[in-house]
């Protein structure tokens, strides 16, 4: 049925929301029986780039001169690097420092979060190394004093990484204790469930499958609604004093 223009895709100043229905498919270089999904980039005002790869069987991920983080939604791909080959299945994901070359390619239809960054480099503290893992072998700590609310960290709390991934989950009834305002910009995917996000001024409802942007101090807040948990995966800019810059 038409929809006669409504949606609840969003693009404000501070942030963004961007549902299914609203995506719009796209080639980038090197990608091959695969299209990109871009949900945030320099063109947006952010110092990263997010974008969900859609892989047909057979298909396979261009290059980047960022360093990489991927994430796999649905399906599974094979990562070769540094001459061995690793299969990521649901779950499994990979850090990719700037510079290390690597192919990503999947044998069946599969749906990866992709997260790139110029590395801003820290005197001399020595730059991240591969990490290639699965969700599933991190443990998870709740954020505050709020077991309902489980955060698990994908990248080491290192200083080295100058971006943090985490995932977050939301028992039925749980939220954010606070609104929360912050010099950190967000790229997040909701992977499951759903329920309220605050963001600036205006509260909308969410659930699987869309991506919101939040830009520096961002009034945030969420709280999970429905009778299955919320998950969603974050990234945020991490480990790097506010005046430090430009990245090139
Ligand atoms: O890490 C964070 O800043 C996280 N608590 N933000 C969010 O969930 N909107
Ligand atoms: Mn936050």
């Amino acid at each position: 049925m038409h929809n006669l223009g409504r949606t609840r895709s969003s693009q404000q100043s501070n942030h963004l929301l961007l549902t299914a229905d609203t995506f719009v498919r796209t080639a980038l270089p090197g990608m091959k029986a695969c299209s990109a999904v871009v949900h945030a980039g320099p063109a947006l005002g952010t110092k990263f780039t997010e974008y969900t790869a859609e892989f047909e069987a057979g298909g396979e991920l261009g290059g980047t001169s960022a360093q990489r983080f991927i994430f796999v939604v649905e399906g599974g791909v094979k990562l070769e690097v540094n001459r061995k080959s690793k299969q990521l299945g649901a779950r499994g994901y990979a850090y990719l420092p700037e510079g290390l070359h690597h192919r990503v390619t999947a044998r069946k239809a599969s749906r990866v979060a992709v997260i790139e960054k110029p590395y801003q480099a820290l005197g001399s503290v020595e730059t991240p190394k591969l990490i290639i893992s699965n969700e599933d072998a991190v443990s998870s700590h709740p954020l505050g004093d709020d077991p309902s609310l489980q955060v698990k960290c994908l990248l080491p709390d290192e200083m080295s990484f100058d971006f943090a991934v985490n995932t977050m989950v939301y028992q039925p009834g749980a939220s954010l204790s606070m609104v929360e305002m912050h010099v950190m910009e967000h790229g997040l995917m909701m992977l499951e469930g759903g329920g309220i996000y605050r963001l600036g001024d205006s509260w909308y409802p969410v659930t699987a499958g869309d991506f919101i942007w939040m830009g520096p101090w961002c009034p945030q807040w969420f709280g999970a609604i429905g009778k299955v948990p919320a998950k969603y995966l974050i990234y945020k800019n991490w480990n790097r004093h506010p005046l430090a810059g430009p990245q090139r």
